[in-house]
Parts: structure tokens; C-alpha cells; sequence
């Protein structure tokens, strides 16, 4: 490594083996139960949790440290339902048939369409944007890199938080996206990643049975 202006890595929690095991253990079984959610309360939530979870996503690892993400968060109704109504236009086509057979197919078992009342109900939608110019200092018009890879993992992150906040999540991905640039305002150089729809569920809320089976460790590990 060359010699640039560091800090020190402290700050770690000094665990024993078994702690960490414990740790990673109990992180397991948080997470193992985040659901996508399609039955949305309309029971507002603190804006100050969504800012929570969008600063430990901008914590995210990112290409040069550049950062090249923006959330537009989106709690007016006239907004949320202007997104719904653009979104749906584009779900009736996908579903009409031009997602294609087996895409159609390997839906069946979730049970979407395109009623998508849910962006009404739920209190918060987050708008992911990935920039494709950008830099750490406001203004930079620098290329980004990794944007699509950086973003991932800075959505990943945002699930997890409100997921620990105690909030339902839904990965939303209408497509194509193009109109989320125009109802939230950003530039031509900035790329919808997702919406990422977050609330509480209704009391009597269910999921697939579909979703909930995950693969076991075997199959989606290989040691060497
Ligand atoms: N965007 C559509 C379709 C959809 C696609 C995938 I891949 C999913 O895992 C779920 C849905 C919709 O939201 O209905």
C-alpha cells in the first residue's frame, strides 16, 4: 500500500470465537425472516428511520469511493401515486404478455400482476438512483465506476437496516424505469436502480410460500 493520509481500523468488536459464531448466528436468524412485502399498512412511519437506513446504505463499499448513488424519498400521495399509475402502465404490458412465457412462469408461484396499490398505501417509497458522473465533492462530473455493483450492495444494506428498524420492505423493478427519472426530478445521467417500498404490513399480511424456501448452505457454496 502507498503511504496516503489513514486513519486507524479500531473501532471492531473484540469478539472470542464463539462470539463470533454466536454473532453471525443471531444476524441469521434476524435476517432469514426480511420478507418481500406486497400488503402494505397505510400506518405512517418516522421519517427519521428511512434517514437512518439511507445513511448506513451510504455506508455501503462503493467504486473509488465516489459514492454514485441518490435516494429520492417520496412520501407525498400525489407522488406515490403518480409513480403507481407509471408503473402499472408498464407492469400491464409485462404481464400482457411481453415478458415472455417462461418469465410469466417462473412468477406463477409469487402471484404478482399488475395491481400495484400497494405504492398508494405504503407510507415511504425510495427512488434508487445510480449516477453515472459524479465524485465525492458536490458538482465533481467525474465517471463513476461500479455504479450498478455499488448500488447493489447500497440497496442490500438499506433492506437490512429498515429490515432491523423493524419496517417491511419491497424491491420494486418496474420496467423499463425511465419515468421515475421524470416524476423525481433527476438528470439524464442518473439511472433508476429500484424502488425500494417501505412500511409496516397489514395485520393479516401473508407471502408466497414460494419465497420463503431458501437454498441450503450445500448448494450455494463451494470451499476450496
Ligand atoms: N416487476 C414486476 C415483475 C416481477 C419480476 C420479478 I424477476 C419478480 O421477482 C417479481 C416481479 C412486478 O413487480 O410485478
Amino acid at each position: 500500500m502507498k503511504d496516503v493520509p489513514s486513519v486507524p481500523y479500531t473501532d471492531l468488536p473484540d469478539l472470542s470465537d464463539e462470539e463470533r459464531v454466536a454473532a453471525a448466528q443471531k444476524f441469521y436468524e434476524e435476517i432469514k425472516e426480511r420478507r418481500s412485502c406486497r400488503m402494505f399498512s397505510d400506518k405512517p412511519v418516522p421519517r427519521e428511520v428511512i434517514e437512518k437506513a439511507i445513511l448506513a446504505a451510504g455506508t455501503a463499499p462503493n467504486g473509488a469511493n465516489h459514492q454514485p448513488w441518490h435516494f429520492v424519498v417520496v412520501s407525498d400521495p400525489d407522488i406515490k401515486h403518480r409513480i403507481r399509475l407509471a408503473a402499472e402502465k408498464e407492469e400491464q404490458e409485462f404481464y400482457a404478455g411481453k415478458a415472455g412465457q417462461e418469465w410469466l412462469e417462473a412468477l406463477a408461484p409469487i402471484g404478482t400482476d399488475d395491481d400495484k396499490s400497494y405504492l398508494d398505501v405504503a407510507p415511504w417509497h425510495i427512488v434508487v438512483f445510480g449516477q453515472r458522473k459524479g465524485g465525492i465533492e458536490l458538482g465533481d462530473r467525474k465517471q463513476n465506476y461500479y455504479v450498478t455493483e455499488s448500488c447493489g450492495i447500497a440497496c442490500g444494506m438499506l433492506l437490512t437496516a429498515l429490515h432491523k428498524a423493524g419496517l417491511a420492505t419491497l424491491t420494486h423493478t418496474p420496467s423499463p424505469m425511465g419515468f421515475l427519472r421524470e416524476i423525481c426530478g433527476r438528470p439524464a445521467d442518473e439511472k433508476p436502480v429500484m424502488i425500494i417500498v417501505a412500511g409496516l404490513p397489514t395485520d393479516d399480511a401473508t407471502v408466497p410460500v414460494h419465497a420463503t424456501i431458501k437454498k441450503p448452505l450445500e448448494q450455494i457454496t463451494t470451499w476450496l
